[in-house]
């Protein structure tokens, strides 16, 4: 049915366009005569990237009015087409033209200034030929063309950088400690307006900044200014506060005005291991005379130090001895004293609650024992504290004597 409808209205529709076609027919623009002209001005030199503004001025020399006039900018190499100003509106139709207009009348008299903006990526002369068409006939089609040069030079560029470091670990809650960031540039040019940017986890907390760095809360920000090219910065202070134990990773950025070929060293990632609140405590001891004579005292002394960084609490020395071979007439225990706390002995041993160690305090143990004959006498001492230890592998000392 459709089918059948379609098939006899076509012919119907093409009869009407013959019949229009054929008939005498009046334009609704008028072709008259009128001279356009057209003019176009812009920057001599531009670097690639950087904005180049043309002026694009237009008028008729008459002796009509030029109607539906449009201006195509050709050019010689791609471009990036940002806007237009006082005239247009203009639309890129490929990377090398973009139209302008149309104005639906250009009376003799009027001249108007349109503006159209455009960047480069090529380096080269970049020529803008600007062409106008119109509805009516032109008596002098030459100068309905006009062109402008623009030497385009590559923009500067500049490879900067910024790395990041930290001061020897280990790093524990509540201990400061400091992040150093580093950068440079690598050139070819000297790069402008550098900053470093740099937010810091919320496990770390920063104290202070050092200048040219600020801080505002744990985001911080260096203005750099210049970097000169091949050159390299010393570290910038970063103090910070640990709050949380665990990974932290923390990555710092820079930028700057020039275009860098390497964005891969414009940032950089730091990861740091926050330990708990800690107290790494050591013991040695040692033993005199060694060799000693059966049934002779034997004097050991058991030092304990608190490495830090925190006061160690509920510090307890133990010392426990036995016969590694021989002494079948035993071993006598004769005294123990401490720098501190107290001492208790029961049976092979001897137990110390030496209470609290600051910060690089150590504590000494003497303990005297009489072995009563021949053999090997076998001594160790072992500290523990309630703070959390890094390094358990001091925490105990062995000594063997000989009993001759
Ligand atoms: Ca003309
Ligand atoms: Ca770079
Ligand atoms: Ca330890």
């Amino acid at each position: 049915m459709f089918q059948r409808l379609l098939r006899r209205s076509v012919p119907k529709l093409v009869t009407a366009a013959l019949i229009f076609a054929g008939a005498s027919f009046t334009p609704v623009f008028a072709a008259g005569s009128s001279d356009l002209f057209v003019g176009v001005s812009g920057p001599s030199t531009a670097t690639t990237r950087q904005q180049i503004t043309y002026n694009l001025s237009l008028g008729t020399h008459g002796p009509d009015s030029s109607t539906n006039v449009i201006l195509t900018n050709t050019f010689s190499s791609p471009v990036t087409y940002l806007g237009y100003a006082s005239g247009g509106p203009c639309s890129q139709t490929s990377p090398t033209v973009i139209t302008c207009g149309p104005l639906m009348s250009l009376t003799p008299g009027m001249a108007p200034d349109w503006y159209i903006t455009v960047t480069t990526d090529s380096p080269g002369t970049l020529v803008n030929t600007v062409t106008g068409t119109q509805n009516e006939t032109d008596p002098n089609p030459a100068n309905n063309t006009a062109s402008w040069s623009t030497t385009v030079t590559q923009a500067t560029t500049a490879d900067i950088f910024v790395a990041k470091t930290a001061s020897p670990g280990p790093y524990y809650v509540g201990q400061t400690f400091k992040y150093y960031l580093w950068y440079g540039n690598n050139g070819p040019d000297d790069a402008t307006n550098a900053v470093i940017t740099d937010q810091i986890p919320a496990q770390v907390q920063v104290v202070t900044a050092e200048p040219p760095c600020t801080a505002s809360g744990n985001l911080v920000r260096c203005n750099l200014g210049t970097v000169w090219a091949r050159s390299v910065s010393d570290g910038i202070g970063v103090t910070v506060l640990p709050v949380s134990a665990g990974t932290v990773t923390n990555t710092a950025n820079i930028t700057a005005d020039q275009p860098d070929p390497n964005q891969a060293n414009n940032s950089y990632s730091l990861t740091t291991q926050i330990q708990p609140q800690a107290a790494e405590l050591s013991v040695t001891k040692t033993g005199t005379p060694n060799p000693v004579v059966a049934g002779q005292k034997e004097t050991y002394t058991i030092t304990v130090t608190n490495n830090g960084p925190l006061t160690a609490t509920g510090v307890i020395a133990q010392d426990a001895w036995s016969a590694a071979s021989g002494i079948k007439g035993g071993i006598a225990f004769k005294s123990v004293s401490t720098s501190q706390g107290t001492c208790t002995q029961s049976g092979a041993g001897v137990s110390c609650d030496l209470g609290s160690l600051s910060n690089g305090a150590t504590a000494t143990i003497t303990l005297v024992l009489q072995p009563r004959s021949k053999g090997s006498l076998k001594d160790t001492a072992s500290v523990r504290a309630n703070e959390y230890d890094p390094d358990v592998s001091n925490n105990s000392s062995t000594v063997v004597t000989t009993v001759g």
